[in-house]
């Protein structure tokens, strides 16, 4: 993959609105929770690929205390979240998740996005170690604009986030994935 060639959309991306989702982890970032990454109300506009929305919610504190739904990833599964857009002012993303699998399992977490001309790529941001997951835990920050062909503000492309574990032994559960828009207030 070439990204001198790969150039973005000159068009900014809209405002979202935001909370300190993780503020009661020491991050007091401002985020937006990707679309329906709750997992509380469906999957609209996910492309579950073998995934499927499980009773028990994460047990990081971040949603509501009435949340109760999480999504499970087997290991066979490939799972694409909805369209969203990602600026420069969208360096980071995290997401919380649990291996429910075998203790060498690995979920592989991507962005796959389309370039001015069309074209569809894929980068891998992020690689979870069921390790660190043994029971529920939010990651750490996930680059996020920096792995894309975005330089100045005004570019963004259109992105989802791929959940892929690895196919041996991965199976995991996620939920409240949230982007960071870089908001200060
Ligand atoms: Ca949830």
């Amino acid at each position: 993959m070439s990204f001198a060639v790969a150039a973005p959309a000159q068009a900014a991306c809209p405002t979202t609105a935001t909370t300190k989702a993780f503020s009661r982890l020491g991050d007091s970032a401002n985020y937006t929770l990707l679309s329906g990454a709750n997992f509380e109300t469906g999957a609209s506009g996910w492309s579950l690929g073998g995934a499927s929305i499980v009773s028990g919610t994460s047990s990081v504190p971040l949603g509501a205390t009435s949340d109760a739904k999480s999504l499970r990833v087997p290991a066979k599964a490939r799972t694409l979240s909805p369209k969203f857009c990602v600026g420069v002012e969208h360096p980071t993303f995290r997401l919380v998740a649990r291996s429910a699998g075998r203790t060498w399992a690995t979920l592989l977490v991507k962005v796959r996005w389309t370039d001015a001309r069309g074209v569809v790529n894929e980068t891998t941001l992020g690689s979870l170690n069921s390790n660190g997951y043994a029971s529920w835990a939010a990651t750490p920050p996930i680059a996020l604009a920096t792995a894309l062909p975005l330089w100045q503000s005004g570019q963004s492309v259109t992105a989802q986030l791929v959940l892929d574990p690895e196919d041996y032994g991965g199976d995991w559960q996620v939920d409240d994935i949230y982007i960071d828009p870089f908001r200060r207030t």
